[in-house]
């Protein structure tokens, strides 16, 4: 069994629900067990440069930890079929709007760059809405592979645009 952690995010029809529904949906995964999800957040669109971040609903992000004996791929297989099931439709366009994302941020203290693969999640290093709740996760000394330590990125991260659902 790997540690990995999964980052959940989406701004279509009713993004809290799809993920909520996405947690239970990670809990049922073959070969893996979840360990623990973050608090749910809302958060500012990042767009890309050009794109208008008014033109998009604010997301709702989390961050899971699994445990699973799934090798890479197979794991990312079993996120997009999650994927599929809730709707998300691929316009080619990067960053659109979407009713849900998983992206596999971490997999155990593995480094993967291939056609299908970046892990580390090539964002993680400047995204707030991974860091922070990533960090009700794991050890502020987590050494996330050819990135840093993760107290060092969130000591560089504003949490401008970032809020804790509390309720
Ligand atoms: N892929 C490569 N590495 C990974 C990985 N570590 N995890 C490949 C998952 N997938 C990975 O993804 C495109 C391809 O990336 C996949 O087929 C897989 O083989 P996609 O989900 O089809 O497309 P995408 O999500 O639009 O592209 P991308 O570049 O993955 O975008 P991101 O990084 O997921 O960012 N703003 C806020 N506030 N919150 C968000 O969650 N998310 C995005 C999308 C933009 N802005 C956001 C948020
Ligand atoms: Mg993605």
């Amino acid at each position: 069994m790997i540690e990995a952690y999964i980052g959940l995010g989406a701004n279509l029809d009713k993004p809290r629900a799809q993920v909520m529904r996405a947690i239970d949906e990670l809990a049922n995964l073959p070969d893996s067990r979840l360990l623990a999800v973050s608090a749910l957040y809302r958060s500012t669109p990042m767009v890309l440069p050009g794109q208008d971040p008014e033109t998009q609903p604010d997301y709702i992000n989390a961050v899971a930890k699994l445990e699973t004996r799934l090798d890479p791929h197979s794991l990312l297989d079993a996120l997009q079929a999650i994927e599929q099931a809730h709707g998300r439709q691929r316009n080619g366009l990067s960053w659109s709007p979407r009713t849900l994302d998983l992206d596999i941020l971490l997999y155990a203290n593995q480094q993967l760059d291939d056609e299908r693969l970046q892990v580390p999640h090539a964002g993680i290093a400047v995204r707030n809405f991974v860091l922070y709740p990533l960090e009700e996760l794991a050890s502020r000394e987590l050494a996330i592979p050819g990135v840093g330590r993760l107290a060092d990125l969130l000591n560089r991260c504003s949490p401008e645009g970032l809020e804790k659902i509390t309720s």
